[in-house]
């Protein structure tokens, strides 16, 4: 199975320098070539990134069978047992806007023309679990920066796939589908700010997004948003899901802190999922754990205001 043959090839149980090591070989000599001739191999190759996160990652189990995928339902073992549906291939993104070279984008072509990483990233979500996962991807700016970003900009709409035949979810649940979201973009344009197409090593599974994601991992889940259809340049904040949804319960930044609660809840701790029922609960950090990389962003800005 597909399941066990990740756990196999992940650096979890190859220590991380010789993990690190095989993948800079790999890189080297014909990754693919490499990957088909040996058992139990990861079928995406990808770059070690220096972004990447040394905390142990969630197995690939946790990460696939506990999710938030509201098209899919609102429990969290919905997404695993219902996306099987999803029709992801073809697949195609529209980039629209304010860009020099719009349309509509095979998302073959684009995956035949980035450089992969994979990137091991803490993920905060907002109700207050937390995993690690191993994300194959690439810089949300190598695509932006293609398609042309004209001067007018400031940020940058998402859409998720709107089909109702195959996304139960979407024919109710209350929410105003499909589901959007936004950056500035400078966000968007930040080095840690990925499309994922896969998670240890493997084609994204539906349940994660597939087959094309986003993934910010300073910001609080919903952030990333899943299946991504159509990516927009405007000038003006677009609207967001969750914020059109709760606006006093989420906004549009939605950065981790730990120093803002939630209005229902703390946001000062986190549970990191799989860690067992008698774990502690891990303290959150402030952009989760991302601060030196992106404080920055928002220098000046009160981000109690701005949460
Ligand atoms: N389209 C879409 N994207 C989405 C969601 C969703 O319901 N629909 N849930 C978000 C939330 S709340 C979280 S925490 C993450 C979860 O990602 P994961 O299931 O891959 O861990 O996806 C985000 N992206
Ligand atoms: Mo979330």
């Amino acid at each position: 199975m597909a399941h066990e043959r990740a756990k196999l090839s992940w650096s979890d149980v190859t220590p991380k320098a010789q993990f690190l090591q095989r993948r800079s070989l790999l890189a080297g000599i014909g990754a693919s070539a490499v990957l088909g001739a040996l058992p139990a191999q990861a079928k995406i190759a990808a770059r070690p990134s220096a972004y990447s996160t040394d905390a142990k990652p969630n197995t690939f189990e946790e990460i696939t069978t506990y999710n938030n995928f509201y098209e899919f339902g609102w429990d969290k073992t919905d997404p695993a047992r219902h996306a099987g549906k999803l029709r992801t291939d073809p697949w195609s993104v529209e980039i629209a806007g304010l860009v020099e070279r719009p349309g509509s984008y095979a998302l073959d072509d684009i995956l035949k023309n980035v450089t992969l990483e994979e990137r091991i990233y803490r993920l905060r979500c907002v109700e207050a679990w937390s995993m690690v996962i191993p994300w194959i991807g690439f810089p949300l700016a190598d695509l932006l920066n293609r398609a042309g970003v004209q001067p007018g900009a400031k940020y940058v709409a998402f859409e998720t796939l709107l089909r109702p035949e195959e996304m139960p979810g979407q024919r109710g649940g209350g929410i105003d589908w499909p589901y959007v979201e936004g950056l500035r973009l400078d966000e968007a344009m930040h080095p840690l700010t990925i499309l994922a197409s896969g998670l240890y090593g493997e084609e994204l599974p539906k349940q994660n997004g597939a087959p094309l994601r986003l993934v910010v991992p300073w910001k609080y889940g919903f952030k990333s948003i899943k299946s991504i259809v159509r990516i927009t340049l405007t000038d003006a904040m677009p609207r967001t899901t969750w914020k059109a949804l709760q606006p006093r319960e989420y906004g549009f930044y939605a950065n981790v802190n730990p120093e803002v609660d939630h209005p229902r809840w703390s946001q000062a701790t986190e549970r990191r999922i799989g860690a067992g029922l008698f774990a502690k609960r891990e303290p959150t950090l402030m952009f989760n754990g991302y601060a030196d990389e992106v404080a920055g962003l928002y220098a000046g800005m009160d981000l109690r205001v701005n949460y």
